[in-house]
């Protein structure tokens, strides 16, 4: 009899352990749910460790035990498997996983490095967000569109209202300049980390004067911008949308500005002579760095609205 009852309090005393570990536990782990239930992707880059047949906490635990080393693990509720991660996925990676299986990571995981981490995340309301596009540093403040197409856009450029200048020097497009709440540009160096991933697409959307005003976008499949020693060279290619393509025949020049002339005129700096900074060949099919409201050395989408009517919003985009 006695130790019957001396069992019973050790499995009562476990079994409330238990209780306290797994609250402890779950508050240290974030479900990411645009992540889990994703099919038909392999993570193996990441996989540290599988463990069969076991508990969600313990699960948890055994990552928590593993350090920095462990930053996420999938965990199916049903075949009660549990994989280790050694990072927190982003939407470059693949990963293959079973119906079910959910996707956790440390709360305190790595930093986002784009407004696609920061969707998968959790975090899906359209907004300013500060990324961390290169790991060694500070956050850059960004203007994350969580609405369009999916979501998850990295905006770099943007234009509402005018309220900032952009006839501005190599220097400033470099480093970027405005507010990410209104009008910026992120900046050449930004912007060519943020596309030195594998398949990044960017979108373009517009809005061009009248009544009505005209609502437009275009998209393309793959985009990048060299590093400075290219002239942060720009390639982009795999046109869709209703805007028309006023980019494509851009792709492959250098940028230029009103103090570094990178374009195909041999004449004349285009970007003086159009009061912007762009990727200009001989001059331009867009200028979205253009004069806001400017006649013919406006904010130009020649196929969506000629040469001289200038958008009254534009936003480029990546992700
Ligand atoms: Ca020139």
């Amino acid at each position: 009899m006695g130790l019957h009852s001396t069992l019973f309090i050790f499995l009562t005393l476990d079994l409330t352990i238990n209780v306290c570990i797994v609250t402890a536990l779950e508050r240290y782990f974030c479900e990411n749910v645009k992540c889990s239930n994703l099919k038909n992707r392999v993570c193996t880059n990441y996989l540290l460790w599988t463990v069969t047949d076991t508990r969600k906490s313990q699960c948890f635990l055994k990552c928590l035990t593993d350090g920095e080393r462990c930053q996420a693990v999938f965990y199916n509720d049903i075949t009660r498997k549990c994989q280790g991660h050694s990072s927190v996925l982003t939407s470059q990676d693949n990963c293959l996983v079973e119906d079910g299986t959910k996707y956790y990571h440390k709360c305190t995981a790595r930093r986002p490095g784009n407004c696609q981490e920061i969707l998968c995340s959790g975090q899906d309301a359209t907004g300013v967000y500060t990324i961390y596009p290169d790991a060694n540093s500070n956050g850059v403040n960004v203007r994350c569109d969580m609405d369009t197409d999916g979501g998850g856009w990295t905006v770099f450029q943007r234009r509402v209202d005018g309220s900032v200048d952009f006839y501005r020097n190599w220097a400033e497009y470099k480093f970027g300049f405005g507010n990410a709440d209104t009008e910026y540009w992120l900046g050449l160096e930004t912007i060519h980390k943020l596309t030195s991933q594998a398949n990044v697409k960017l979108r373009v959307d517009l809005i061009a004067p009248g009544s009505p005003q005209i609502m437009a976008y275009a998209a393309f499949s793959s985009f990048t911008v060299g590093d400075e020693t290219s002239n942060y060279r720009l390639t982009v290619a795999g046109y869709s949308g209703n805007a028309g393509d006023s980019l494509s025949n851009h792709s492959n020049m250098m940028f230029t500005t009103k103090d570094k002339d990178n374009d195909l005129d041999g004449n004349i700096n285009c970007a003086v002579y159009f009061v912007g900074a762009w990727w200009y060949n001989k001059c331009h099919l867009s200028s979205l760095n253009g004069l806001y409201g400017g006649y013919e050395k406006g904010i130009n989408w020649k196929t969506l609205s000629g040469s001289s009517v200038s958008m009254t919003f534009s936003a480029m985009k990546l992700k």
